[in-house]
């Protein structure tokens, strides 16, 4: 059955324009008389969305339904603060300092998005009383969070300069190493089952480095971090192919990733940092074979021009993303249920206000996601049988280019959350309030590189 019928592509039905506008405007009649009535009406339906642009089966929109009520994006502690390049940083008032502040920054984004309950944080940057981090989960259930995936930090302290657990140094390795356990343990004390691990590790020059030595170094460690977990917790290991280290990475790519994680053991996977990849690299192609392989744990979304740029998702390619997600889609259609993935965004908003840009993320992610789930897979395996290249496409195709806007007003309406929660996050003080209270305990101007 459809819901709505639809006259012409890219405006409102007849009988919702007619209810709005009146039989007098025409519809398709010409693009001189009926745009500015579109734009009326356009405008009217951003306040007050109805229904589709398009034609859309009730079936279909009860799916993408259904497959927003089970999409959870955890946001990261580290894209409230304030961040920069590596030749300065710009501060915003409003901008974290504390666990607490970016707490209640995430809370924020959870309020009017309603998807996103678990903050990831990472040890050193979030943890002021290492040894006691049980308070922090408190901290976030008492703005209806908690503490999601725990990221070591083995790369900062002085000693890493030349790596962390292959550092040709034994016994900066065993430090990296108990860092790894703790930061374990910090996961049970607050209740997290996700150690994401991503290492700097790598040399910049030829000759620096043991590379064999080096990958039994990273084998051995992961391996004695494994055996540490709980039977809950999975570990995620992530790779880059450059930066900071830019002669090798230890861990560089997806096969590495998942060699290293299964030489860990059956609890590690491969974390997907969207950012993360040599340009070309098709990345729903080694998502398909991750999961293929049981090897997928999870995702760190961001968008990326030229290398790990950290940029909003889907603002440069948000078609990839797409891609992506249909690969999950398809999987846990073939499988009959959902697959156990990690959602995670990994941005830091050097420019776009923290809480904003983070809005515009899940909302960009829960959008490419609808429209994943609005492609008619049985067309496209129909289309793929026949050897049709051209039909398979305009599978792909249509549903991309569908407006979900709706879809998502009307998901959002019956979860009792604002439908633009942009406009509704400005519309509360949230940031005003933030930066009256954190401006006065920030330090003069930004950082600067050198
Ligand atoms: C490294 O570039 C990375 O992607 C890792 O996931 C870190 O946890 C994160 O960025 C820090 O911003
Ligand atoms: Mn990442």
């Amino acid at each position: 059955m459809v819901s709505q019928v639809f006259d012409c592509p890219f405006v409102p039905s007849h009988a919702a324009w007619r209810a709005e506008y009146g039989e007098t405007q025409g519809l398709c009649a010409s693009v001189g008389s009926a745009a500015p009535v579109a734009l009326d009406f356009w405008q009217d339906w951003r306040r007050h969305p109805r229904e589709p642009f398009m034609s859309v089966a009730d079936a279909a929109i009860a799916r993408v339904h259904a497959g927003l009520d089970r999409l959870e994006i955890e946001v990261p502690s580290w894209g409230f603060a304030d961040t920069g390049t590596r030749f300065g940083k710009f501060m915003q008032d409003a901008a974290a300092l504390t666990l607490e502040d970016k707490l209640d920054d995430a809370a924020e984004v959870h309020r009017v998005t309603g998807c996103c309950p678990s903050v990831a944080v990472h040890v050193l940057w979030d943890f002021e009383d290492l040894s006691n981090p049980a308070p922090s989960a408190a901290l976030a259930a008492d703005r209806g969070l908690r503490i999601g995936s725990i990221n070591p930090n083995v790369f900062q302290d002085q000693c890493y300069r030349l790596g962390s657990v292959a550092n040709p140094d034994a016994s900066v390795r065993r430090r990296a190493i108990e860092h790894l356990l703790h930061s374990v343990e910090i996961g049970r004390a607050v209740g997290s089952d996700l150690l994401s691990l991503w290492f700097a590790d790598g040399t910049n020059y030829p000759g620096q480095g043991h590379l064999r030595r080096r990958k039994r170094w990273f084998e051995e460690a992961l391996r004695e971090v494994h055996d540490a977990m709980p039977a809950s917790m999975t570990m995620l290991v992530e790779y880059k192919p450059f930066e900071p280290a830019f002669y090798h990475t230890d861990i560089a790519d997806w096969g590495m990733a998942a060699a290293f994680a299964r030489a860990a053991g059956p609890q590690a996977k491969v974390l997907v940092d969207t950012g993360h990849h040599l340009p070309g690299q098709n990345i729903e192609h080694l998502v398909a074979f991750l999961m293929d392989e049981g090897m997928l744990g999870g995702f760190h979304f961001n968008d990326r021009h030229y290398a790990d740029d950290d940029l909003t998702v889907g603002s440069i390619d948000p078609y990839r993303i797409f891609r992506i997600l249909l690969e999950i889609v398809q999987a846990e259609h073939d499988l009959g249920g959902p697959l156990s993935v990690a959602y995670m965004i990994d941005q830091s908003h050097n420019l776009k206000p923290k809480i904003e840009a983070m809005i515009q993320t899940v909302d960009m992610v829960q959008s490419l996601m609808a429209k994943a789930l609005l492609v008619d897979l049985a067309a496209l395996d129909d289309a793929r049988e026949r050897g049709d290249v051209v039909d398979a496409e305009r599978c792909l195709v249509d549903a991309f280019a569908t407006d979900v806007r709706p879809i998502l007003a009307g998901w959002r309406e019956r979860r009792g959350l604002p439908v633009d929660p942009i406009a509704d996050h400005r519309a509360h003080g949230h940031a005003e309030r933030a930066a009256a209270s954190r401006l006065p305990r920030k330090s003069s101007g930004g950082g600067s590189y050198a």
